[in-house]
């Protein structure tokens, strides 16, 4: 007999109902039989929609609820840390929406708190490590196929910025997958990063330094160089062009559809991120389930979201200031080796 894995959702807001909606539709083994959100409103709203499921405005409390046997948090990053350490309390498998927290102090706080457990229960929603173009390439550089890679070219664009996004949050909201990406791709540390932008965008919200190059060095002698544009106005473009020694190799040009109409032929891009990735975030989310009903993870893990988020801090500087800024990182406990 299997069992189902009560799962407790901590955040309502886009992606934690995006995750509600994938965990009742997309994900066998799982039903979510608590929700928080500070908002007492929605919050009802959406258990409402949920057979069983209790409604709270603590997450600590959603956590306490009977049933909770693995948490998602999806609420705003710098309420994620004490959710965290909840969770952490309790012993329960938890996937985290990056970004893991908001600086890296916070990060190695729970850090701490996990390696006092001795075990890995925490995985950061990084999902494009579950994208098949990313799989992919992540074969192919490990197979040596295009020899050592030097350089990734890297493209993020999103059609439109939310109203609340700031020229910060272009990094640590955006670059950040980059950042996760390509230590995953590369299997290095990112050590120093440069922000360079033009001239604003004139379809930026006023103020807003948008777009972005971002040069990240990392610690096996690669750059990686991401043009961040998040009001493009077309649509949403991840892509990534890897160059190596003998050769290269370039994912994110799929169209999402072939449209022919009107007498033209063309791509349809994807308008959101969700549409882009939702099958990588399914896949996520079942491997994080079958996983975390074993006690476990099976993702990116807290050494992850902490080096992300020192990298972030890192670029927070360089955008401030117009210099290169080194990445500071503590020693990598053995518990993530
Ligand atoms: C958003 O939070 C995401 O995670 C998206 O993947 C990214 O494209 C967007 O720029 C972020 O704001």
């Amino acid at each position: 007999m299997t069992s189902t894995l009560g799962i407790a959702v901590i955040g309502t807001g886009k992606m934690g109902a995006d995750h509600v909606r994938r965990i009742g539709h997309s994900v066998g083994g799982a039903r979510v039989v608590a929700v928080a959100d500070p908002d007492g409103d929605r919050v009802k709203e959406v258990a409402a929609g949920l057979e069983g499921a209790s409604a709270h405005t603590d997450p600590v409390a959603a956590l306490s609820a009977p049933g909770v046997g693995a948490v998602l948090i999806a609420s705003p990053g710098p309420a994620h840390e004490e959710a965290l350490l909840a969770a952490l309390e309790r012993e329960l498998p938890v996937l985290c929406e990056k970004p893991l927290t908001p600086d890296p102090a916070a990060a190695l706080r729970v850090l701490e708190a996990e390696r006092r457990l001795g075990r890995r229960l925490v995985q950061v929603g990084f999902m494009r490590r579950f994208d098949a173009e990313y799989e992919r390439l992540k074969g192919l550089l490990d197979s040596g196929g295009i020899g050592r890679p030097m350089f990734l070219h890297c493209r993020h664009r999103n059609a439109s910025s939310p109203s609340f996004f700031t020229s910060s949050m272009l990094i640590s909201d955006s670059v950040v997958h980059e950042v996760d990406a390509a230590r995953w791709l590369l299997g290095q540390e990112v050590t120093a990063v440069t922000v360079l932008s033009p001239a604003a965008s004139s379809a930026a919200p006023g103020g807003l330094r948008d777009p972005q190059l971002v040069l990240l060095e990392t610690s096996g002698g690669a750059i990686v160089d991401v043009e961040i544009f998040v009001n493009c106005g077309f649509g949403y473009q991840v892509q990534v062009e890897a160059v190596g020694e003998a050769g290269s190799a370039r994912i994110g040009d799929a169209g999402a559809m072939v449209v022919q109409a009107a007498g033209r032929r063309y791509d349809e891009v994807p308008q959101d991120f969700t549409v882009r990735f939702a099958d990588a975030y399914d896949r996520q989310l079942r491997r994080w389930v079958a996983a975390a009903a074993r006690g476990g993870v099976d993702g990116p893990d807290v050494w992850d979201g902490y080096a992300a988020a020192a990298v972030s801090e890192a670029g927070l500087t360089a955008l401030r200031t117009g210099t290169r800024t080194a990445v500071e990182l503590a020693e990598r406990p053995p518990l993530y080796r």
